[in-house]
């Protein structure tokens, strides 16, 4: 019988190594098997005190609780008596602490947290503090994140608070179901069975969420359906919202311009009639009702076909107003999109939004923010900044980063976005001189703003591993830290990401690290080196399309964007061409002009090159191009020769998994490499140099391929 029953506990063990199915995310809590450092943690955390009776408090000590078990053992409360873990919020805790925690509150914010290890009636204490419950919770996650990256907890002193107010996750998510760019299964929201049957994985959304920071959440599509917030559905939101609340997720909705039409029935949304203004404040006051915290509108107007102030020869700011006013009672937002752009404006696409809602600046309401994306076209694999960061002083602007991989190979190709946000965030605007990063304007800190926000169209589906792909849990969490602290380090992020989800082996965790750092530029090498963009296929954007022009409007045309033509390829926006430069402030538009100061990597999205141009590195642009596509298969090789070595670090499961997944990244990379380099050779007429791979289909051959069934679309 005992020899039976080991048995089985063993076989139990080994199968837990094979097994990983990776829904735990992050929080992957696994046994430390380091004997002197488990015996630090547990005699620092073997007598957990928490104070406060709120829910938040009491998801806390559960979480500490799972963490520890998992991380310690289940003997690990036993290990000391001499030591004290303390937590709980500034008021519940006894005056001896305060005194000893000293001015640390005036250092933090309302999110914040400390976590200090002090000495007190002859006993150790670990406190974890801050001055609200929430603040509480992300001060127990980032311990626990010391103990999962296997950091020392001997001597704490930590005083952190997030830097954005509004950290929040865009879900493209219809009602239906159907994920608008979505590759990872069907939406989260099982809108049907709500509001009576509450789906387990609502709290673990909310508890992954929180335990990067993240503190809100817009359910719906911006492409929005009004049936959202009629009294039907809003049981179902206020259902979930009830779920997340303890977790400190706020819930926003996009707003449907038209909805006073088509559920209000009004004839008109005209935001200068007096019913519609109504109907707005007296809907707004409805969902207040249900769901007091709640955040407010997220709107796309006259944008890609939606219904706007535009309709009514209304502008953005009549309509961002109008439902600010709505909101202003009850403390709510509008998070008003400025990815607008129309076919009539017939001078350059990037140029559109900046020449909007730049002389809109200074009319929007206080709680009205613009959400602009980080590039001027699309989430393209690389963009320049959007020239309106640090444009618009008077406005607070909020960035809106793209976690979902629309144009960047969706879910299968694992690539690695903090990278991508980072440079993104460091990008020097120079609206008040040398160091005005995008950072210091998405946090307020450039232009003294007080409302300040971040978003970023998640990349989650009902997928058992939640993003369809292993690797890319990364950008889920790298995005919620880096909208924590957008000056964090992409490669330190990586690091902790790593440490918590597979393995605290310097062996695993350096290739890995290096390997992921190298992704977003080997994407922009094999589908769009050197600027270029757009070029993806119709509809879905799987795959490469650079032929691609019949469609109706111009801009949506990858012809429209690499203009390639015998002379040579690229979109000139200088002087000499769209005069998009000229939005930059004068420093960056020098630099963006300048054939010899631009960096190679934004070559072709500000100037039309010939083919033998010659580059910095003295090669013709042809043959650098034609180099790069290779560089950029080689890349994804290399990739995925990395991942075979780390075979004894990880499960099998998630082993296997990330391994396909690569070998179709490196198939796609030769697909783009091929069909691109076969396409523009057509205007460049120049041979491709002798170490790049010979295409083994024709350009015929590729431009026949179609994906009627491509996710997402
Ligand atoms: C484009 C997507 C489209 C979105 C749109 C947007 O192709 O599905 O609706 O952006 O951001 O990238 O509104």
């Amino acid at each position: 019988m005992l020899k039976k029953l080991v048995l089985f506990v063993v076989l139990l063990f080994c199968l837990k190594s094979f097994a990983n199915d990776g829904y735990k995310l992050w929080l992957q809590y696994d046994y430390i098997k380091n004997e002197n450092l488990r015996s630090e943690y547990q005699a620092a955390t073997s007598n957990l005190m928490s104070f406060g009776t709120s829910e938040t408090i009491k998801i806390a000590l559960k979480e500490l609780e799972l963490g520890l078990n998992g991380m310690l053992g289940s003997d690990y409360k036993s290990a000391s008596k001499n030591s004290v873990l303390i937590f709980g919020n500034k008021t519940n805790l006894s005056n001896d602490i305060l005194q000893k925690l000293g001015n640390s509150f005036t250092e933090i914010n309302e999110e914040g947290y400390i976590i200090k290890s002090l000495f007190l009636k002859e006993k150790n204490h670990i406190v974890i503090s801050g001055k609200t419950d929430l603040g509480v919770l992300y001060g127990v996650f980032n311990f626990l994140k010391h103990i999962q990256t296997q950091k020392s907890i001997k001597t704490l002193n930590i005083k952190d608070s997030p830097k954005i107010d509004i950290r929040v996750l865009n879900h493209w998510d219809n009602l239906d179901r159907t994920v608008e760019r979505g590759y990872s299964g069907f939406s989260i929201w099982d809108w049907h069975r709500l509001p009576d049957y509450l789906d387990p994985r609502y709290t673990d959304y909310a508890r992954a969420n929180a335990s990067i920071g993240i503190n809100g959440t817009v359910l719906n599509n911006v492409n929005a359906n009004a049936l959202i917030l009629t009294p039907q559905y809003l049981d179902k939101v206020e259902a979930l919202a009830n779920v997340f609340r303890p977790y400190g997720i706020k819930v926003y909705l996009t707003a449907r311009f038209s909805a006073p039409i088509e559920i209000g029935g009004l004839e008109t949304a005209d935001p200068y009639n007096n019913d519609v203004i109504q109907w707005w404040a007296e809907k707004t006051k409805e969902i207040y009702e249900r769901i007091p915290d709640f955040g407010g509108y997220l709107v796309k107007a006259n944008s890609e076909g939606q219904p706007g102030p535009q309709n009514y020869d209304r502008n953005h700011v009549d309509g961002a107003n109008m439902l600010a006013t709505a909101l202003e009672p009850f403390n709510g937002v509008v998070m008003w999109r400025a990815f607008v752009y129309s076919e009539h404006d017939v001078t350059d696409r990037a140029k559109q939004a900046y020449s909007e809602f730049v002389p809109y600046d200074g009319q929007f309401k206080d709680n009205v923010l613009v959400q602009v994306k980080n590039g001027p076209i699309d989430f393209q694999p690389h963009e320049p900044f959007h020239p309106m960061f640090g444009a618009m002083p008077k406005t607070p602007l909020m960035m809106e980063f793209q976690i979902t991989q629309e144009y960047l190979g969706q879910s299968t190709h694992s690539i690695y976005l903090p990278k991508q946000y980072e440079e993104v965030l460091n990008s020097d605007t120079y609206r008040k001189g040398k160091g005005s990063t995008v950072a210091k304007v998405i946090d307020g800190s450039l232009h003294d703003k007080k409302l300040t926000g971040i978003a970023g169209v998640s990349n989650i589906g009902n997928d058992v591993n939640w993003t369809g792909n292993p690797m890319l849990q990364a950008n889920w969490y790298g995005y919620g830290r880096l909208a924590w602290n957008p000056y964090l380090s992409a490669e330190d992020i990586a690091e902790d990401w790593l440490r918590s989800t597979f393995s605290n082996d310097k062996r695993f965790i350096e290739p890995v690290k290096q390997m992921m750092m190298t992704t977003t530029e080997a994407v922009v090498n094999y589908m769009t080196p050197f600027g270029l963009h757009h070029i993806m296929a119709t509809g879905h954007h799987y795959g490469p399309g650079p032929w691609v022009s019949n469609l109706s409007r111009p801009e949506w045309n990858p012809v429209y964007y690499h203009k390639a033509d015998s002379l040579g390829v690229g979109f000139d926006r200088t002087p000499t061409g769209s005069h998009a430069t000229e939005q930059y402030a004068p420093e960056v538009a020098k630099k963006f002009n300048d054939l010899k100061r631009i960096s190679d990597e934004d070559l072709l999205w500000f100037h039309h090159v010939a083919w033998d141009y010659k580059m910095k590195n003295g090669k013709t642009l042809w043959n650098n191009m034609a180099l790069k596509y290779q560089e950029g298969v080689d890349q994804v090789k290399q990739m995925m020769e990395t991942w075979e070595n780390m075979k004894p670090f990880v499960d099998e499961q998630r082993y296997n998994n990330i391994k396909m997944l690569l070998e179709i990244q490196y198939k796609e990379a030769k697909w783009w490499r091929d069909a691109c380099l076969l396409y523009f050779q057509e205007y460049s007429n120049m041979p491709l140099p002798e170490s790049v791979d010979k295409p083994t289909q024709t350009l015929d051959y590729f431009q026949s391929l179609s994906f009627p069934f491509a996710p997402g679309n």
